[in-house]
């Protein structure tokens, strides 16, 4: 299908600390097949386990690929479909982000030189009450990430200089930005408190309901990373947490 050699978006809109934003990232079909590749995905991978109803209002895992906590999700092998387009996207974001950053205003962030190729995958499910409270992400790096489904209300805190002798930072401007069905968001999920204040449930496309992930829930959000480098501070956690971790290839 031709339409999913994703185009990379022209209305990009630059956000306080180094935030940007790309509305309409992927078209309805787009957006349909790509929830039909990561659910193929999380079968493959034997993340079914991890898709269950839920009755709280926390976003839970149901996907996971190339992702060094996930052990089977690292063994590429396993799985019959490549999500190739949408991360040749998320890294075509990066490198947007990389082009940019010295034009853009304000409190920036800057996307590090080795931040370069997020290949690694993970994907959350949110209930139609759900939310997510304000956090900085383990993994302490820089996120591309595609929303799908019912629009939810994302917020960020943008740290803010007092000025003071010490020149520490004591306060922070909370920003929100209402992405829809489709819109992308790069931004640093590492560093920056972040977090999901309210999803809209009727504010949803027509097909999500039927498919196998809007069974589950109203929203999904699709995040890209690249932990490539990471792998190496991630490995001694990796191997504690998995006794066989010898037998898993790891890049
Ligand atoms: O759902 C979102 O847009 C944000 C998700 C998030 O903050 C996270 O998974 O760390």
């Amino acid at each position: 299908m031709d339409s999913n050699k994703y185009k990379f978006p022209t209305n990009t809109k630059f956000l306080p600390a180094g935030t940007i934003y790309f509305p309409e990232c992927l078209n309805d079909d787009q957006q349909k097949h790509l929830v039909e590749i990561c659910t193929t995905i999380s079968n493959e991978n034997g993340n079914e386990k991890l898709v269950r109803e839920r009755e709280d209002q926390f976003a839970f895992p149901v996907m996971y690929y190339n992702w060094p906590f996930v052990s089977s999700s690292e063994i590429l092998s396993n799985f019959s479909e490549h999500p190739t387009d949408v991360i040749e996207l998320a890294t075509n974001a990066f490198k947007f982000k990389r082009e940019h950053q010295e034009a853009e205003t304000g409190t920036i962030s800057y996307l590090p030189e080795d931040v370069l190729v997020p290949d690694s995958m993970y994907g959350i499910i949110y209930p139609p009450n759900g939310e997510f409270g304000p956090h900085v992400d383990g993994a302490k790096t820089w996120t591309f990430a595609i929303s799908i489904g019912s629009a939810a209300n994302f917020f960020y805190d943008e740290p803010t200089d007092t000025g003071t002798d010490t020149g520490t930072n004591t306060g922070t401007i909370r920003h929100f930005l209402k992405l829809n069905s489709g819109d992308g968001c790069l931004f640093n999920g590492g560093k920056l408190f972040h977090g999901i204040s309210e999803i809209f449930p009727s504010d949803v496309p027509s097909w999500w309901k039927s498919t196998e992930f809007g069974k589950l829930g109203s929203r999904f959000n699709l995040q890209f990373r690249d932990l490539n480098k990471a792998r190496n501070i991630y490995r001694p956690l990796f191997d504690k947490r998995y006794v066989d971790s010898n037998k898993f290839i790891i890049s």
